[in-house]
This record gives C-alpha cells, sequence and structure tokens, in this order.
C-alpha cells in the first residue's frame, strides 16, 4: 500500500488505479483584475500564487496518464441557469452578466471565464461547466467519476472557502476519498483558508485529508512504481 503523509493521518492511495485530480474554477474571473473575484472587491493577486504549484500536479497527472478533470463556474448567457438569489447577492461593482474587461462576467465563452492560460487543459481534457458553488450540482461530474472508476479525489483550485470546501463536501458525501492540496488551494482570506484546512481534517478526517504538493508528488511517484511492478 502507498500512501501520502497528509493530516489527520496518512492518505493511502489505491493499488488499482482510481486516482483523479480535481481542479477547480481556476479561472480568469476569479484570478485576473476585471473579473468577478474583483469586482467583489477582492485582492486576486492572492490567488495567484498557487499556479505554478497546481501546474506541478496537472504535469505529473498527465505524465502519470491519470484522469485529470477541471471545472468553470458560468452561466448561460441568458441567465436561465443563474438564481435570481445569486444574481442579487454580492452587490459588487459588476455583477454576473455586466460587460466587464474580459466580456460578461461569469458567462460561458467569454474571454473572464477561460480558464488560465497556465493551465488550459489539452485536447481530450475534461472541462465541466457547473452553475453553483459545488462541483456535482447540475453537472455530469458523478457520472464521469462513475464510468472512470475514480474513487480518490486529489482537490486544488479556487476558492477554498468556497468552491473547493463545498465541492469536497458534496464528494465526500458521495463517498470519495478527497485530500484538499495545501499549496494548491488558496482563498481571498488567509484566515477562511487556514479555517477550511483545519476543518477539513478536524475529527479524524471529518471531510478529509491535507497534505503538500510535494508529499503528492512524492506519494505519487512511489505509486506508480509500485503500479509498474504489478
Ligand atoms: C466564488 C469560487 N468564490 N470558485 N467561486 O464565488 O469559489
Amino acid at each position: 500500500m502507498v500512501s501520502i503523509s497528509a493530516q489527520p493521518y496518512d492518505y493511502e492511495l489505491p493499488t488499482d488505479g482510481g486516482i483523479a485530480l480535481l481542479i477547480i474554477d481556476m479561472q480568469r474571473d476569479f484570478l485576473e483584475p476585471g473579473g468577478f473575484g474583483d469586482a467583489l472587491g477582492n485582492d486576486v493577486a492572492r490567488l495567484q500564487s498557487i499556479v505554478l504549484t497546481v501546474k506541478r500536479l496537472l504535469d505529473a497527472f498527465r505524465t502519470q496518464k491519470l484522469s485529470i478533470f477541471q471545472t468553470i463556474e458560468c452561466h448561460k448567457p441568458d441567465l436561465s441557469d443563474c438564481p435570481p438569489s445569486k444574481l442579487k447577492r454580492g452587490r459588487g461593482a459588476l455583477k454576473i452578466g455586466d460587460v466587464g474587461p474580459m466580456g460578461r462576467i461569469l458567462i460561458e465563452g467569454e474571454a473572464g471565464n477561460a480558464i488560465i492560460p497556465e493551465l488550459e487543459p489539452i485536447p481530450g481534457e475534461i472541462v465541466i461547466p457547473k452553475p453553483g458553488k459545488g462541483a456535482f450540482y447540475r453537472t455530469n461530474l458523478a457520472s464521469l467519476l462513475q464510468e472512470q472508476g475514480i474513487t480518490h479525489l486529489i482537490v486544488t483550485g479556487v476558492t477554498t472557502e468556497v468552491c473547493v470546501q463545498t465541492t469536497m463536501r458534496e464528494a465526500n458525501d458521495r463517498g470519495y476519498e478527497c485530500l484538499l492540496v495545501e499549496d494548491a488551494t488558496e482563498s481571498y482570506f488567509p484566515e477562511f483558508k487556514q479555517s477550511t484546512l483545519e476543518m477539513i481534517r478536524a475529527q479524524g478526517g471529518i471531510v478529509g485529508w491535507t497534505a503538500t504538493a510535494e508529499a503528492v508528488l512524492q506519494g505519487l511517484s512511489q505509486w506508480e512504481s509500485s503500479v509498474l511492478k504489478i
């Protein structure tokens, strides 16, 4: 059994595959000036700090030919999938659907809604559009994971306490073994990130595990050698 050194205790990797990397909402709308995060008054530069770490994990999963899923938070141009409560909420400089410097805020197909260039999916990689904060709500993520026999999710992305945490809780309730990568997730609020990490691994890992990217990469490379030996 290969494991990743994690909190609150080691995270065991399955011997028969079933691991996927889940990258949540690494979009221009959240990471660049002029997008949704910025319109809500946040310092979007904070989120840039994880880009290289997420890229390292992405490259490792690509090299090992493991499953990768990216999500984007977005709505249809007619906003038919955006509940009025969500549209009204926030009271930022621009609301969902308004025209900003990168196109309409949080609308599919607009420049600002794209995944940042550093993490751009390559042909064949799956991108899941999601209208909610959680990646299971009104998406085909559950059926895709089932089709691919995924049992273990390595979770990354933004923002830690909103879309990442919601998704991880949804996945945990569905029976997935979830590990959140500490330095591959970020929040506009450092204290919210810290609290989320602590909440996830509290009470014996009530929602899952957390570990550094370095520990995940080490675990994965040992796992690859052990799988190749079988
Ligand atoms: C937010 C997200 N924060 N991706 N979305 O509205 O966390």
